[in-house]
């Protein structure tokens, strides 16, 4: 009797709140801060959509979102909230979808409760009980594919006492991703499920492209604002390492909790989990959103900017003020006499091989092939040729001083600089340029301990640089 009483108290209660609808926002927008103080009974209406988008430049991919992009839409309640939640799968869509939203007390997350077929709707209602910022997802087999397809996206529970106003906020949410062919493959590339089991991915990307925060797309702020990333990792399997190259996070919630950390440089977000990062902007420039797994940045696309317009502030950060000529103690005159051997490899006795991988193969690569535009090959060089047979001078002059300007190898041109090699007496030298010289098809005379001795020797003296450095 006092049960049925009870819950009759509880449903009277319940109904009576407030009724809204929440604003659901894009990536990288976010809703704006919920003011009321109490709580409210939130309808959310989020549409699954299965659609082709860019996941790189010139690269399509069969997406499955919530709400037509990778991450879905962002959702805002309020710590004490009801939520009554649809979830709606659109006719043109081939497959069935429901919803995890790690925000939910009960089993599943929703997910049982919102399973839903194409062209129909599903609704559950729950209450928002702890503040943060959550992963959502499906969770429809098979859950790794669902995900690794674009199906994730974030709600943040603001917490009954917000966090302090600033200027901007911003939604940015990274993933992996799984096609058969290597990154930037034009075209429509098809989901690979073994690159996927074999933690594989292709692509690494912020906001569900490599374009999507770059040029236009840039994050903007201006010098002197505050701002604030919700961001989140929706994997399904990297953990992302993420950090914003020039800036410092004033204030971290690490893993979108309640406690903060003060001044944090990068900041690990799991697979389904999140972080909220908080940081001023000092001075202008670009500063780039990256997953410190810098392979990732660089050669599989998780890279944004936020652009921030100033007055740059020149007593924080200057610019470059200065570029001089620098010669370290091993390039100077004195190096040029025999060095006792310091490699890893002295009291060894002098092998080529060994010795070209300690101190050339990091540059010109193991089998001497270079890199191109970077570093100039050894194997089959003709400047080698030229110089191991006629300048044999230059090359030791090389390794003990180094070399800068143009050379043309096999008709292509470099302009680099090659650090002067330490460390190497003239035994040493003479068997590793010996080797360098015959390897890979190579072939010039050998070099003795005795001639390096004297082409050393003839070297001419490093003078006073050219800019009146003593
Ligand atoms: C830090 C990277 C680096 C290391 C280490 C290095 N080099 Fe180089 N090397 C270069 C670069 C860069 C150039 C092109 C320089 C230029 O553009 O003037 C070059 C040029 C050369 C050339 C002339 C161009 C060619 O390809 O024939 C030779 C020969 C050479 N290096 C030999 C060596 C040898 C032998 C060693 C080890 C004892 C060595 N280098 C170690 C970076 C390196
Ligand atoms: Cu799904």
């Amino acid at each position: 009797m006092n049960v049925v009483i009870l819950s009759l108290a509880l449903w009277s209660l319940t109904t009576a709140l407030p009724e809204e609808k929440a604003l659901l926002t894009e990536p990288p927008l976010v809703p704006p801060a919920i003011t009321r103080t109490t709580p409210a009974r939130v309808k959310v209406e989020l549409e699954v959509i299965e659609k082709v988008m860019q996941l790189a430049d010139g690269v399509d991919y069969t997406f499955w979102t919530f709400g037509g992009t990778v991450p879905g839409r962002f959702i805002r309640v309020r710590e004490g909230d009801t939520v009554e939640f649809w979830l709606e799968n659109h006719p043109n869509n081939k497959l069935p979808h429901n919803i995890d939203l790690h925000a939910v007390t009960g089993p599943g997350g929703g997910a049982a409760s919102t399973f839903t077929a194409p062209g129909h709707k599903s609704r559950f209602t729950f209450q928002a009980l702890n503040p943060g910022l959550y992963i959502y997802h499906c969770a429809t087999a098979p859950v790794g594919m669902h995900i690794a397809n674009g199906m994730y996206g974030m709600i943040y529970v603001q917490p009954r006492t917000p966090l302090p106003k600033v200027d901007r906020e911003y939604y940015v949410v990274q993933g992996d991703f799984y096609t058969d062919a290597d990154f930037g493959q034009k075209g429509l590339q098809p989901f690979s499920m073994k690159r996927a089991i074999d933690e594989r991915p292709s692509y690494v990307v912020f906001n569900g492209s490599a374009m999507s925060l770059v040029g236009d797309r840039a994050l903007k702020a201006k010098v002197g604002e505050t701002v604030r990333l919700f961001v989140g990792n929706g994997g399904p399997n990297l953990v992302s390492s993420f950090h914003v190259i020039g800036e410092i996070f004033d204030h971290v919630y690490p893993e979108g909790g309640s406690k903060a950390q003060d001044n944090v440089q990068t900041t690990l977000i799991p697979a389904g989990g999140s972080a909220i990062v908080e940081f001023k902007l000092n001075t202008d420039g670009t500063y780039i959103l990256v997953d410190h797994s810098i392979f990732r940045t660089f050669n599989k696309g998780s890279l944004g900017m936020l652009k921030v317009e100033g007055p740059g502030r020149k007593d924080i950060y200057s610019g470059k003020e200065l570029d001089d000529v620098y010669l370290g103690d091993e390039s100077v005159a004195t190096s040029i006499k025999a060095t006792p051997a310091t490699t890893p490899l002295s009291g060894i006795k002098p092998d080529g091989k060994a010795l070209f991988l300690a101190n050339c193969s990091m540059c010109h690569q193991a089998e001497g092939q270079g890199v191109p535009g970077a570093f100039p090959p050894l194997a089959k060089s003709d400047y080698l040729a030229n110089i191991s047979n006629k300048k044999r001078g230059d090359l030791v002059e090389f390794v003990l001083r180094g070399k800068t300007g143009k050379v043309v190898v096999n008709g292509n041109e470099y302009n680099g600089v090659m650090t002067p090699v330490a460390g190497l007496d003239d035994e040493k030298l003479a068997t590793v340029l010996t080797w360098v010289s015959n390897a890979w098809g190579n072939s010039a005379p050998a070099f003795t301990t005795d001639e390096v001795k004297k082409l050393r020797e003839a070297l001419p003296e490093v003078k006073a640089t050219p800019n009146g450095h003593e």
